[in-house]
């Protein structure tokens, strides 16, 4: 397909409630819109990179540079005719995986609507409906956690993550635990602690935690070993895997017993099929991360999760979970059984608001 045309969009979206973890507390969410336009069909993309360099060392600044300055010249004008082909047209550029992440779903998408397919049956999904949770920040208190945790559970979210970081961490997990005796129940450090840290994730080995994700350094693979060998609780990692190659490190040391996969932190969909499948072939279950995507990264993440790996219920939550007014339509919304339905049309499957983008966006190119 000719690649005619190529627009980015800098997008600040206000957050329905603030959202606190360790690394801080964010009230809006920026990221960059990617738009494909190629023979008469349109791709869209959402690249993940923020504001601030705090959960990774992209931003939505540096991400910005790399699409316009690199990734972009490589194929545009050109004629591509598979997603690889664009992949290895700029496989020189080292890292940035956020900025190649972002481009590469507005392809996945163009391509799947350029054969008239889902996004799901494209990557190969099988799912219908996938299994969902939520993500709840640090509280001011236990009581309020407590109050957010019903809430959504009467919604019908099959499983809470809440954040934790030194200081704000046993005593939520014992008192959710206590109010929510059998819920799937799973916390998320953001690299907050150290391995001096060892007792309190021990105590955790009490209160019958899915998993424990990311609680040492965020590029860390081998202290975690460590600590997992004196856990019974899985650990998770998140930040920690950019790619397959770290996937399989973090495996054959028993760094972790889980991955979550975030197709902006691995470098797009293909290399988080990659990590899909590895992981599926040792037995090591995967769920689909989150970066409080807008509704078009969000199509993305719901596809990803509709392969079988996906095992475990991902931090993919209704739109009105993270704004307002979502920038598709129709927006994403909660089944009363805790899953969210596959889209099935052509490519992401859903329509993006134009009125409600223009509203959204700061910046054009
Ligand atoms: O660590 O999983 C994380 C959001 C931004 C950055 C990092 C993380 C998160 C979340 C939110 O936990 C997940 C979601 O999108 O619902
Ligand atoms: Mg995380």
């Amino acid at each position: 397909m000719k690649i005619e045309k190529i627009e980015l969009r800098h997008i600040k979206m206000e957050l329905v409630s603030p959202f606190t973890t360790s690394m801080g507390t964010e009230y809006d969410e920026e990221h960059i819109i990617v738009r494909v336009d190629s023979e008469g069909l349109t791709g869209w993309g959402e690249c993940v990179a923020e504001g601030t360099p705090f959960y990774s060392y992209e931003t939505v600044t540096t991400a910005w540079h790399i699409l316009l300055d690199f990734l972009i010249p490589s194929i545009l004008g050109k004629n591509i005719s598979s997603v690889s082909e664009a992949i290895s047209s700029y496989e020189k550029v080292r890292g940035h995986r956020m900025a190649k992440a972002g481009l590469e779903a507005a392809l996945w998408d163009l391509f799947a609507k350029s054969k008239g397919i889902s996004l799901s049956k494209m990557f190969g999904g099988k799912k219908e409906k996938i299994d969902v949770g939520v993500s709840i920040g640090i509280q001011s208190s236990v009581q309020d956690l407590i109050r957010k945790v019903e809430a959504y559970l009467v919604e019908g979210y099959k499983r809470i993550k809440i954040k934790i970081a030194p200081g704000n961490d046993i005593q939520f997990v014992k008192a959710v635990r206590k109010e929510f005796p059998d819920i799937l129940l799973q916390v998320d450090a953001n690299s907050a602690y150290e391995l001096k840290d060892i007792n309190l994730f021990k105590q955790m080995d009490d209160y019958n935690l899915l998993l424990i994700e990311q609680p040492l350094g965020y590029d860390d693979i081998f202290e975690h070993s460590k600590l997992q060998r004196e856990l019974e609780t899985p650990i998770c990692l998140d930040e920690s895997i950019h790619s397959l190659a770290d996937t399989r490190a973090a495996i054959e040391l028993d760094s972790c017993r889980v991955i979550n996969i975030k197709p902006g932190r691995v470098g797009g969909f293909s290399e988080s099929k990659l990590i899909h499948d590895y992981c599926a072939s040792e037995n090591i279950p995967v769920w689909c991360g989150g970066m409080l995507e807008s509704g078009i990264g969000r199509a993305g993440n719901v596809a990803l999760a509709s392969l079988p790996n996906f095992i475990l219920p991902g931090d993919i939550s209704a739109s009105k979970r993270y704004y307002k007014e979502d920038i598709v339509e129709p927006e994403f919304v909660l089944n009363k059984d805790g899953t969210i339905d596959v889209p099935v049309k052509p490519g992401i499957g859903v329509e993006v608001n134009m009125k409600m983008l223009d509203r959204v966006t700061v910046k054009k190119m």
